[in-house]
């Protein structure tokens, strides 16, 4: 069934109200799951905190974990695993590229804003997996966010369109190393939402107004869609469903 009671996940990646990683903490908790939050770095305490106990019912543990950093990785999940014991799945919410280079011709990438941006968008989901697949000893459903600027040009998105694409990559070889273990593995490829992250891509706004204009629901994508897909890859209602990527657009993405 559709319902997540009595099931324990991970939500990485909030940052505010509008972060896509809250839209899903809210789906999931409405379905009846039980959840555990983390947080990139202090900045991000206090918010993330406030968010998780806005929610109704038992108090939600909240950790730090810089997915940079294989110790805080380690940390955070053993501090899971102390907590719950076991985990059902986990929301990858998290990237990161330098503001700089969202903006112009790709190849002005720099070095460093290639590997960074690939270190936090892409190689963290592979780091969490490996720790989070120790708690998932009941199987489970993890899932990740990208955007079609993975799979083809989209203007300005540059270093995390090729950060998106190894990411999608890293979905469907994941997806083949867990699924002995029961472990499902699938991407989320939500239209344009204006959160935090958003505010760094150059000419946002006109991205919207195209999706508004031409997309096949003629609207744009809300967080709660994005959640209630999250419930459903969570749930085993999607039993058979791993290393796809759903897009979550208005249809967007068939359009030529
Ligand atoms: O249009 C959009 N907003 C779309 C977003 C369309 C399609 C996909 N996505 C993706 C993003 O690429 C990202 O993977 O959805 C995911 C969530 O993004 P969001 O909700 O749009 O953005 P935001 O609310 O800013 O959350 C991203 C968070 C960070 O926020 P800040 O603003 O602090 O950079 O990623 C987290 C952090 O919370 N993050 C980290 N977490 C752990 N360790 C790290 C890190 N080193 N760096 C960033």
């Amino acid at each position: 069934s559709l319902s997540l009671q009595g099931k324990t996940y991970v939500v990485m990646g909030v940052a505010n109200k509008r972060s896509i990683a809250w839209g899903i903490a809210r789906s999931l908790h409405n379905a009846g799951a039980k959840l555990i939050f983390t947080y990139a770095g202090e900045r991000l305490e206090k918010s993330v905190k406030d968010l998780a106990s806005s929610l109704e019912g038992e108090e939600s543990l909240v950790l730090p974990c810089d997915v940079t950093n294989d110790e805080d990785i380690e940390k955070c999940f053993a501090a899971i695993k102390e907590e719950v014991g076991v985990i059902h799945g986990l929301a990858h919410c998290i990237a990161f590229a330098n503001k700089e280079e969202l903006v112009g011709d790709y190849m002005n990438t720099t070095r460093e804003g290639f590997l960074l941006s690939q270190n936090i968008s892409s190689y963290s989901l592979t780091a969490v997996c490996k720790v989070a697949k120790d708690l998932m000893t009941e199987g489970g459903s993890i899932i990740s966010m990208t955007y079609l600027g993975g799979e083809r040009v989209v203007a300005n998105y540059n270093v995390m369109g090729v950060a998106k694409a190894s990411l999608e990559a890293s979905v469907k070889y994941l997806a083949n190393d867990l699924g002995k273990h029961g472990i499902r593995v699938n991407a989320i490829s939500a239209g344009p939402i204006r959160t935090l992250s958003a505010k760094g891509v150059s000419d946002f706004n006109s991205i919207l107004k195209e999706i508004e204009e031409r997309a096949p629901l003629r609207r744009n994508t809300t967080q709660e869609e994005v959640g209630d897909t999250a419930v459903f890859l969570a749930s085993d209602m999607s039993r058979g469903i791993t290393g796809e990527n759903i897009h979550v657009d208005s249809g967007y993405h068939i359009l030529g």
